[in-house]
């Protein structure tokens, strides 16, 4: 259309005056030029990761051309044709060149299967082929009578697919492939998106759009993003999904909804995701005409036996389901004196005979605790061993509420006869929604790799979720998602990092925040390293800089209330204290933070004895933690040499300081990025900015009032007083749900 406008205007121009027509007509072409330019090199970031564009460095291009010409496919069940179809669209795409189906083994061939195949077979390790198991794979270079070729090889198709996604990563991120020894598995079993997604298409706590879920329109219409979602995740080794919000609606487990789920089971299936959804435990009332829901009830547990069956007639593989009870005002067993063992073992018996498992959330909290940390160990601890064997507990990486930093759950490493299921979050709730530039792989990571001393020395967080510590066979790791139907699917183009590095430590949490940034950059932006070093100096230290300017020095939960937008250390007027900032922070005139030694709540006393003394004594707690676990007083010496009221200062201005810094650095880097993202980040870097300056400043006047120390000199007072913050309302905030 731009191109038929400007032709259009140089016509016109040229009848009415001949002479101005040349030098326009230069400076319309120059446009249009301009114009095609842009639209080539438009990214609106609908591709996420998986952009497949012809490779820039010509010496490389040339190098993988040599290699690749042809693949060879040996099987074609579903999985298969998906890897095919994905290998043959990268390759060509990459490489600029037709790539060629052949049946015949040549130099250049790229030939990809199971070992059912004879050819494969005889060309990787029974050993190799022993450590991959069910979603593994190999891929190595090979001569076949004097023929190099490259192989894909795995026990099963989604294993091929796996294999292909791999082998186009090295591509799209410049590795050699000429000695090729790959040998890779999942260390995790469930690689899990839970989608918060109501039926109306809200999405609870979701910040880039609708539900990508169209329950109007499905079964009959399938949306071409169901496919794109399928091929991510996969791209990542993500193999599970919840499709629904565990705050549940009955309706999805009626008939007309299960088939609406049965189609996008179909879209899934070639590409090795299971469904799941979550069960609202009162189903039997709402849907079911029962009196009661009461999990000991004969007729209640006939009730889900038959669901679970029918829900198989329509989805023989269906994953299971996802439970939140007994949490936030949801039913659950305790309505009926039950224990969350008898809840979660009775869906467990329905869904045995099927292979399907339940998840149960052991997010719980409540008001009549002194200290809401310790309930969902005070609940479940004790519950260890009770549990069927097609549980798992689903256990959020720390103790209050997806923070931006908490210490790891107390119930890793506790419950040794229970596996226990990770569960962190990709949407940005507590963490600048999908507005603030923040990588999570080193938030995960650092939970990952807390030492829980459950058996000694080196009992990680990672080996308690992987299943080694314990001996488990079922194991999983869940997100909650972060994607909505906007077009780059996470709202924040940087929010995509954080989606693929969930999948890629769901895989091997082994891999650094490094190693995934730098893949994730090279595959999403840029090659260049001086460009890929700057973009990933940001994302490794954007988590840190967001808690200093949020909730630095061991503060957690001082966001506004319900909508969870902005600072609101002073809110105190909900309807339950555990809701209220100040029931976190407890800032006096003596001090600041939460005492949970066993002078306070005591909830350190639920961690092992060497975790329990690495945090207790506030001289000599980690300072990342201290307001997490000690009231301590204004003047603290802290290891700066200043006190508790000059370090908080001090992180709050820092914090803003750096984000500035992150502008500043991507600023730097504007030719190396397309247009379209290199502006959208940069607005929203200055959104970041606006608001990690209200967080500093709304917070630094309020502790102020309980300090009544002045601001170090050279620090820029607030811009306004505050009873401004206080005063300010958001009806307008994004991420509709939650009750507190
Ligand atoms: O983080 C809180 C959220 C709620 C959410 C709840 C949960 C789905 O504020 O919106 O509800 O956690 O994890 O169940």
């Amino acid at each position: 259309m731009n191109l038929y406008f400007y032709s259009f205007t140089i016509v016109i121009i040229n009848k009415t005056n001949p002479l101005i027509a040349i030098g326009m007509k230069q400076i319309i072409f120059l446009f249009i030029a301009c114009v095609i330019h842009y639209s080539l090199h438009a990214e609106d970031g609908y591709r996420l990761w998986l952009r497949y564009d012809k490779i820039d460095d010509k010496n490389l291009l040339s190098q993988y051309s040599n290699q690749i010409s042809f693949v060879h496919f040996t099987d074609s069940t579903p999985a298969i044709l998906a890897a095919k179809e994905e290998l043959l669209n990268g390759l060509e795409g990459l490489l600029d060149k037709k790539i060629f189906f052949n049946d015949q083994i040549q130099d250049g061939t790229v030939l990809a299967g199971t070992i059912q195949n004879s050819n494969i077979r005889s060309l990787v390790s029974a050993g190799d082929i022993n450590k991959i198991g069910k979603e593994g794979f190999i891929i190595q270079t090979a001569d076949v009578n004097k023929k190099k070729i490259i192989v894909i090889a795995a026990n099963t198709g989604i294993g091929v697919l796996y294999g292909c996604f791999h082998f186009l990563r090295l591509l799209q991120t410049h590795q050699s492939i000429q000695q090729l020894s790959v040998v890779s598995a999942p260390s995790i079993q469930l690689r899990m998106l839970d989608h918060w997604d109501n039926l109306n298409r809200t999405v609870e706590r979701g910040y880039a759009g609708i539900s990508v879920w169209n329950w109007q329109t499905l079964p009959v219409y399938i949306d071409k993003r169901y496919k794109d979602y399928a091929r991510a995740n996969a791209s990542i080794g993500i193999n599970a999904v919840a499709l629904n919000n565990v705050n549940a609606n009955a309706t999805i487990l009626t008939k007309a909804y299960l088939l609406k789920v049965a189609a996008l089971a179909n879209v899934f299936r070639p590409y090795g995701i299971k469904v799941f959804l979550s069960a609202r435990f009162s189903a039997p009332m709402e849907i079911g005409n029962l009196k009661t829901a009461d999990p000991l009830d004969p007729n209640v547990q006939q009730w889900w036996k038959q669901k679970a069956d029918e829900i198989y007639t329509y989805i023989p593989d269906f994953g299971g389901f996802l439970v939140k009870a007994n949490s936030e005002g949801q039913p659950g067993p305790q309505n009926y004196n039950r224990t969350h063992a008898d809840g979660a073992n009775m869906l467990a018996d329905a869904l045995a005979p099927h292979n399907g498992v339940v998840i149960w959330r052991a997010f719980v909290y409540s008001n009549a605790n002194d200290d809401r940390f310790k309930q969902a160990y005070d609940e479940f601890q004790p519950l260890d061993g009770k549990f069927k064997n097609n549980v798992l507990l689903q256990v959020k990486n720390g103790p209050i509420d997806f923070q931006p930093r908490e210490p790891f759950h107390p119930l890793f490493g506790a419950m040794p006869a229970t596996p226990l299921m990770m569960e962190f979050q990709l949407t940005q709730e507590y963490l600048g929604f999908a507005t603030h530039l923040v990588y999570l792989a080193p938030l995960f990571k650092e939970c990952l790799d807390a030492d829980t001393y459950a058996n000694g020395k080196g009992s990680t967080v990672a080996r308690v979720i992987d299943g080694s510590l314990n001996k488990h066979v079922v194991t999983g790791m869940a997100a909650v998602a972060n994607i909505g139907n906007t077009i780059n699917w996470t709202g924040h183009p940087f929010a995509q990092a954080n989606w693929y590095a969930f999948g890629r430590l769901a895989w091997n949490h082994e891999v650094s925040s490094a190693q995934i940034a730098e893949e994730w950059i090279r595959q999403t932006f840029t090659n260049t390293k001086p460009d890929v070093d700057t973009i990933k100096n940001m994302m490794l230290a954007s988590r840190e800089i967001l808690v200093d300017y949020m909730t630095p020095i061991g503060l957690h939960h001082i966001m506004g209330y319900s909508h969870h937008y902005g600072p609101a250390p002073w809110y105190n007027k909900a309807e339950r204290a555990d809701w209220n900032p100040v029931y976190f922070h407890k800032a006096d005139s003596e001090g600041i933070g939460f005492d949970r030694t066993a002078t306070g709540s005591n909830a350190l006393g639920q961690y092992m004895p060497e975790v329990r003394k690495a945090f207790e004594d506030s001289n000599t707690c980690d300072e990342k933690y201290l307001l997490w676990f000690h009231h301590v007083s204004w003047d603290h010496k802290m290891r700066s040499g200043r006190n508790l009221w000059g370090e908080l200062c001090y992180k709050y201005y820092t914090g803003v300081d750096s984000v500035r810094w992150m502008q500043q650095a991507w600023n730097h880097i504007q030719p190396a990025i397309d247009a379209e993202r290199f502006q959208q980040v940069k607005m929203l870097l200055e959104v970041q900015y606006n608001e990690a300056a209200w967080w500093r400043n709304a917070c630094v006047l309020y502790f102020q009032t309980f300090s009544k120390m002045p601001l170090s000199k050279g620090y820029p007072q607030p811009d306004h007083d505050l009873n401004y913050y206080e005063q300010l309302v958001f009806p307008y905030a994004p991420g509709i749900g939650g009750n507190q």
